[in-house]
């Protein structure tokens, strides 16, 4: 059973649409550890690294995720976690700045996808079970 390694980063304390994916990802048989709300970047990689998970989804709604995930993908790299998929959604930014120059954004920091507000789990479950299988 793969494993995904679930949280909000930083200051967020949004937990509603983590405890859904949470949810849906154990529905579709996924392991699930979760790092709840407001977890540092660094327990991120540490639980990622202990559980050997697939991925890494984060959720952030307050809109400063850009700042609060920078480091993400440099970390998990410098922990021999190389190419983890990352997933992020949630409200990726603060004011009406175009999802293209968001997804980009992400995209540069190095995130594998970066879903749009209100994203339906089952389309992100969908892209996981893509992502993963060369590894299978
Ligand atoms: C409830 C709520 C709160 C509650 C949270 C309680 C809790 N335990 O979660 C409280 C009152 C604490 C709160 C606080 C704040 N909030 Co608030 N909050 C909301 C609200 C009304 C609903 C969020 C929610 O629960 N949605 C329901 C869940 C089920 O949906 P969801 O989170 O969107 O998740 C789904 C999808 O988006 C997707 N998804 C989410 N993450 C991910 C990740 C991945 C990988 C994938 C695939 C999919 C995915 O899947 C989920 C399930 O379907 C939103 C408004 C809104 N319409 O979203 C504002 C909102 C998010 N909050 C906002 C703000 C500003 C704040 C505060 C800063 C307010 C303040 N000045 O104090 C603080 C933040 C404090 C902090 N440090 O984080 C803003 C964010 C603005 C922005 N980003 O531009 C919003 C958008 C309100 C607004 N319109 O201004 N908030």
């Amino acid at each position: 059973m793969a494993t995904v390694v679930t949280g909000t980063v930083g200051t967020d304390v949004h937990s509603m649409g983590l405890r859904v994916l949470e949810y849906a990802l154990r529905q579709s048989r996924y392991s699930v550890v979760s790092l709840g709300v407001q977890a540092p970047l660094v327990e991120f990689v540490d639980a990622a690294r202990e559980a050997k998970a697939a991925a890494i989804w984060v959720s952030s709604l307050a809109g400063h995720a850009e700042y609060e995930c920078a480091d993400l993908r440099d970390m998990c790299t410098e922990a021999g976690l190389v190419n983890i998929p990352l997933y992020i959604g949630g409200i990726l930014a603060v004011g009406p700045v175009p999802w293209e120059e968001i997804e980009a954004k992400f995209q540069k920091l190095g995130f594998t996808r970066v879903y749009p507000p209100g994203t339906l789990p089952a389309v992100a479950i969908s892209d996981l079970e893509k992502d993963l299988a060369p590894a299978r």
